[in-house]
């Protein structure tokens, strides 16, 4: 692990030294920063960036597996999915709540995804194209979603550390109905084998760029590191859950596509070959399979909701004058 140096953080905040001292001195003891306190303002920056950013993962991420609601192959599978969408609809909200504690409204956020100007998940401009896409959310996206926000639930920001823990709990059986689905369809019909195995072939590698550049590539870590928001790397993170994940896909009979992959007994760590970072760049700049899908849509659910938002406002507006 590794965080920015003072020089480095006087340079970007121009903060009070004395505050800012008090403000990591808390942090060191293990407090929680709570809305009304002292912070420095990358601090604030660097939350809203990654809240927001979050939040829109959730709503964004509702889209591909909304995609099947209509086409789920059982009544049992159609109430799991529903369920599913509609807790990552609430995390969104959860999430923008949190961001809208440091001074941000849900108007300003809404507008930055709108225009491009705020990123969300790579992850999720990648189309599902079959049944068993639906599994692989599950267990790998859920699966790398909840490895990060595990620790994302110790960080030193209350209101997001707070959402993380609940939001935690709901991904869990999001991740367990995930690996039920690969475990059966890996063990079913030849057919069914086949999707899963095109599923995960597909489904890796993006996964594995959830956690972002190598640490080396990461501008925002230090100060992220620093103020104790992530407490463990991006690097870090991707390894374990790629230790985590391997040994139980291939045990399933699955075969992941990295010609590279393989146990090294001396680390207890499964080494992995290199991430396609031109491919991540590009999504993550818009141009991945589905970007412009994902923000049509988007923009089409903020239009068509447009009156629900007048008619709150107008009812607000007499409460008021009669108050
Ligand atoms: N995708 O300095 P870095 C879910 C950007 S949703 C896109 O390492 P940082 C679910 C990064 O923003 C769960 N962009 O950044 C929902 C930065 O650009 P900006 C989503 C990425 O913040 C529905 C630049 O690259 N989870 O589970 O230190 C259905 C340099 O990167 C990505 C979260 O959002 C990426 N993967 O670390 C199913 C967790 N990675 O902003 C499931 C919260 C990097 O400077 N976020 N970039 O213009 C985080 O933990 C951190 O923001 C990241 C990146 C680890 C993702």
């Amino acid at each position: 692990m590794y965080g920015a140096s003072v020089d480095e953080v006087k340079q970007d905040g121009a903060e009070d030294p004395q505050k800012l001292a008090e403000f990591e001195a808390r942090i060191a003891r293990g407090e929680k920063i709570e809305p009304g306190d002292w912070m420095p303002a990358d601090y604030r920056k660097q939350l809203i960036r990654m809240i927001s950013q979050h939040a829109h993962s959730e709503i964004v991420g509702m889209l591909p597996e909304g995609a099947w609601i209509t086409r789920a192959p059982s009544l049992k599978r159609k109430l799991i999915l529903l369920a599913k969408v509609q807790d990552e609809a609430g995390h969104g909200q959860y999430l923008y709540h949190a961001a809208e504690t440091l001074g941000i409204s849900r108007e300003e956020m809404v507008d930055m995804l709108l225009t491009g100007a705020a990123k969300y998940s790579n992850i999720f401009n990648y189309p599902t194209l079959n049944w068993a896409d639906i599994g692989t959310i599950g267990w790998l996206v859920d699966g790398a979603a909840i490895m990060n926000q595990t620790m994302l639930a110790r960080c030193s920001y209350g209101p997001y550390s707070r959402a993380m823990v609940r939001i935690c709990m709901e991904e869990n059986f999001h991740k367990k109905q995930g690996q039920e689905q690969v475990i059966l369809l890996s063990q079913g019909t030849p057919e069914q084998r086949k999707m899963m195995q095109d599923a995960i072939t597909r489904w890796w590698w993006p996964t594995l760029m959830m956690f972002g550049p190598h640490d080396t590539d990461s501008p925002n870590s230090p100060l992220l590191v620093r103020w104790g928001i992530k407490t463990r790397s991006n690097d870090e993170l991707r390894q374990d859950f790629v230790n985590q994940m391997a040994p139980d896909l291939m045990a399933l009979g699955l075969t992941l596509p990295d010609p590279d992959l393989k146990y090294n007994e001396a680390s207890g760590n499964w080494e992995f070959g290199e991430i396609d970072w031109d491919e991540f760049w590009r999504v993550v700049k818009g141009d991945g399979p589905l970007n412009a899908d994902r923000m049509a849509a988007r923009r089409k659910a903020h239009e068509d909701g447009q009156w629900v938002r007048e008619a709150l406002a107008a009812y607000a507006e007499k409460q008021q004058a009669l108050n």
